[in-house]
C-alpha cells in the first residue's frame, strides 16, 4: 500500500519541492489548492497527470485553510497517513497590512487542520507537520537560535505561527497526535515568490545585465538571514515525521549573511562590481566601471517592526535527522540568478519577430 500525503499550500515554493520529493518516494499526494481567478498551479503543473490516466498519484483538491468543514471533508475522504501544513499568508511586510486574515489563515487555520485529524479519530494513524519559521525567533535572544531559544515574534505573521507552534504541541500532548514543528530559516530557489528579497533580487539582476530595467528599490539592506536551498529543507520535513517520536527541529545552514551581501553576489554572477556609497536611506549601490546607481533604498519597504538578524543551530537536525543542507550560499544565488537569467532570455526570445517561438 502506498503512504498517502496530504499538502496544504501545494502550489507555493515548498509545496512544489515537497509534492516532488514525497512523489519521488512513492507516494500519492494530495494537495490544497485555493480557488483563483487566474492560473495559480505553474509550480506544479509538471507533476499534474490527467485522471483519466492509469496510476494516478497525484490529486487536487480546492480548499481554504479558513474553511474548516472544506478540510474536514478533505481530510475525511483522503485518510493521510501525513498531512504537511504549509499553506500560510506567507509574507511578513504583508501581514501588517492583513492581520486578521494572517491570523486566520495561519494561526487558525493549523488549528482546523489539527481539529480535523482529532474529529475524525485520525490521532493515531496521521501523522501533522506544521511549518513553523524561524521568525518565531524575531528580536533575537540568543545567537545561534537554537529549539530551547525564547520565542520573541516581530510581527502579525510571526504572531500567528506561535500560536500554530504551541497548538501543535499542545495537541501532541493532550492527544498523542504524532505532531511536529520544523523551526524551518528562510530557504529560497528559483521558484521562490518574487516579492521576497532573494528572487526580488535576482530577477532585478538578471532585467538590469538585459537593459529591461534601470535599477532595484530595497528596504532594510542590514538584515541579516541564515538562507538555505528550499529543495534541501523539504527533505528535512520528510525527515521529522520519519522518526519514531514527534518532536521539534530547527532547520538551517548555520551562517548568516545581509541583504547587503546578497545583492553584491547576485550583480557579480552576472560580471558587474557593486560599489555601496552613503549611508542610510541615502545608501546607493554603484556599478563600479560605469558610475551607474543600480541599487537604491526605499522607505516603503521597511517594516514596523524588523527582524534584524537571524542564525540558526541545526545541530539536532544533524544528530538525530542526519540531516544537512547540501546547496551553499554562494551556489544558491548563482541557482537562482542563471534561472532569471533564462526566464529573461525566453521572454526576448518571444518578443522578437523572426526569432525561434517558444
Ligand atoms: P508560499 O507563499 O510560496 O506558499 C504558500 C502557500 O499557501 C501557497 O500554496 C498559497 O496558495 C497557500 N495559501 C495561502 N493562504 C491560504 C489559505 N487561506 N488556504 C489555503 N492555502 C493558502 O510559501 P513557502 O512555500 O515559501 O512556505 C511554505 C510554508 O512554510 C509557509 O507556511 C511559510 O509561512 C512557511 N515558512 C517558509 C519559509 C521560507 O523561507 N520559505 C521559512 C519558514 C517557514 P496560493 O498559491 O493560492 O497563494
Ligand atoms: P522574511 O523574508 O521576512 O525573512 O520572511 P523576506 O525575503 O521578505 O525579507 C528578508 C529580509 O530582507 C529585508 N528586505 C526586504 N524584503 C522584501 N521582501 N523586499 C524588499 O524590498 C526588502 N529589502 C530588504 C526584509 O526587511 C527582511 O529583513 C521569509 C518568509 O518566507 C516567511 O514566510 C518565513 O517564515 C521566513 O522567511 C523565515
Amino acid at each position: 500500500m502506498k503512504k498517502v500525503a496530504l499538502i496544504s499550500g501545494i502550489t507555493g515554493q515548498d509545496g512544489a519541492y515537497l509534492a516532488e520529493l514525497l512523489l519521488s518516494k512513492g507516494y500519492q499526494v494530495h494537495g490544497i489548492k485555493r480557488r483563483s481567478s487566474s492560473f495559480n498551479t505553474a509550480r506544479i503543473d509538471h507533476l499534474y497527470r490527467d485522471l483519466h490516466e492509469k496510476n494516478v498519484d497525484f490529486f487536487l483538491h480546492y480548499g481554504d485553510l479558513t474553511d474548516s468543514t472544506n478540510l474536514i471533508r478533505i481530510v475525511q475522504e483522503i485518510q493521510p497517513d501525513e498531512i504537511y501544513n504549509l499553506a500560510a499568508q506567507s509574507h511578513v511586510k504583508v501581514s501588517f497590512e492583513t492581520p486578521e486574515y494572517t491570523a486566520n489563515a495561519d494561526a487558525l487555520g493549523t488549528l482546523r487542520l489539527l481539529e480535523a485529524v482529532r474529529i475524525l479519530g485520525l490521532t493515531g494513524k496521521t501523522k501533522f507537520y506544521q511549518a513553523s519559521t524561524s521568525e518565531l525567533y524575531g528580536q533575537v535572544q540568543e545567537i545561534p537560535q537554537n529549539e530551547k531559544t525564547p520565542f520573541y515574534p516581530r510581527s502579525p505573521y510571526a504572531v500567528a505561527k506561535l500560536y500554530a507552534y504551541w497548538i501543535t504541541v499542545n495537541y501532541r500532548e493532550a492527544y498523542n497526535i504524532f505532531g511536529c514543528n520544523g523551526i524551518l530559516f528562510n530557504h529560497e530557489s528559483p521558484l521562490r515568490g518574487e516579492t521576497f528579497v532573494t528572487r526580488k533580487i535576482t530577477r532585478a539582476v538578471a532585467r538590469i545585465k538585459f537593459g529591461l530595467q534601470q535599477k532595484i528599490y530595497l528596504g532594510n539592506l542590514n538584515a541579516k538571514r541564515d538562507w538555505g536551498h528550499a529543495a534541501d529543507y523539504v527533505e528535512a520535513m520528510w525527515l521529522i515525521l520519519q522518526q519514531e517520536k514527534p518532536d521539534d527541529y530547527v532547520i538551517a545552514t548555520g551562517e548568516t549573511f545581509s541583504v547587503r551581501d546578497f545583492v553584491e553576489l547576485a550583480f557579480s554572477e552576472v560580471d558587474i562590481r557593486i560599489d555601496w556609497q552613503g549611508e542610510g536611506l541615502e545608501e546607493k549601490g554603484v556599478d563600479k566601471d560605469t558610475g551607474k546607481v543600480l541599487v537604491a533604498v526605499d522607505p516603503n519597504y521597511f517594516r514596523p517592526a524588523e527582524v534584524n538578524f537571524l542564525l540558526g543551530d541545526p545541530a539536532k537536525a544533524k544528530n538525530k535527522l542526519y540531516w544537512k543542507p547540501k546547496v551553499t550560499f554562494k551556489e544558491l544565488v548563482k541557482t537562482m540568478i542563471n534561472a532569471d537569467m533564462k526566464e529573461v532570455e525566453k521572454s526576448l526570445l518571444c518578443q522578437r519577430p523572426g526569432k525561434e517561438k517558444i
